[in-house]
């Protein structure tokens, strides 16, 4: 089956932190593809990539990036799919600056962007974002969410014994 989600990153040192959101799609059985892209070495690259990505049956994309972090933002200008953004803490400023950023979009090309390093919840999102119309990821999507929540459960009752 064809990709539906892409999980792209400014440089291959991105995928320790990246990585979590291939998992969390890989668990849902969406299909995905990687790839480095970036904004400042290869802007041409990451250009064709967000104007082809909608064509070739991507629903979403997942854009992470560290420091000036400005591929997830430059890959919503030229693309119409929903980008999620992950800021990716670098060495220095525990990752704020990744974060702004990316969540500073000007109105009218939005990026909806997720925690430092919180690239499971973007592959959750994705996720959400294809269930809106698939009945069988909404079913999956509930039942993990119950599976959140016996959790806690358990681990409450843990606590108490
Ligand atoms: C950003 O610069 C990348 O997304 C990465 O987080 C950061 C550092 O890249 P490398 O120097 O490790 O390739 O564009």
């Amino acid at each position: 089956m064809a990709p539906q989600v892409g999980v792209i990153m400014g440089s291959d040192s991105d995928w320790p932190v990246m990585e979590a959101a291939g998992q969390a799609l890989a668990e849902f059985d969406v299909e995905y593809e990687v790839g480095v892209y970036s904004a400042h070495r290869t802007p041409q690259r990451m250009l064709d990539y967000a104007a082809s990505a909608a064509s070739r049956g991507l629903r979403a994309i997942i854009a992470g990036a560290g420091g000036a972090a400005h591929l997830p933002g430059m890959v919503a200008s030229a693309t119409v799919l929903p980008v999620i953004g992950v800021p990716v803490p670098l060495k220095y400023l525990d990752g704020l600056d990744s974060l702004l950023s990316i969540v500073q979009m000007p109105a009218g090309i939005p990026v909806a962007t997720v925690s430092v390093g919180g690239a499971r919840n973007a592959g959750l999102l994705a996720v959400r974002i294809l269930a809106a119309s698939d009945l069988q990821l909404q079913s999956k999507l509930s039942a993990f969410q119950a599976s959140l929540e016996t959790m806690v459960l358990e681990k409450d009752a843990a606590l108490r014994e």
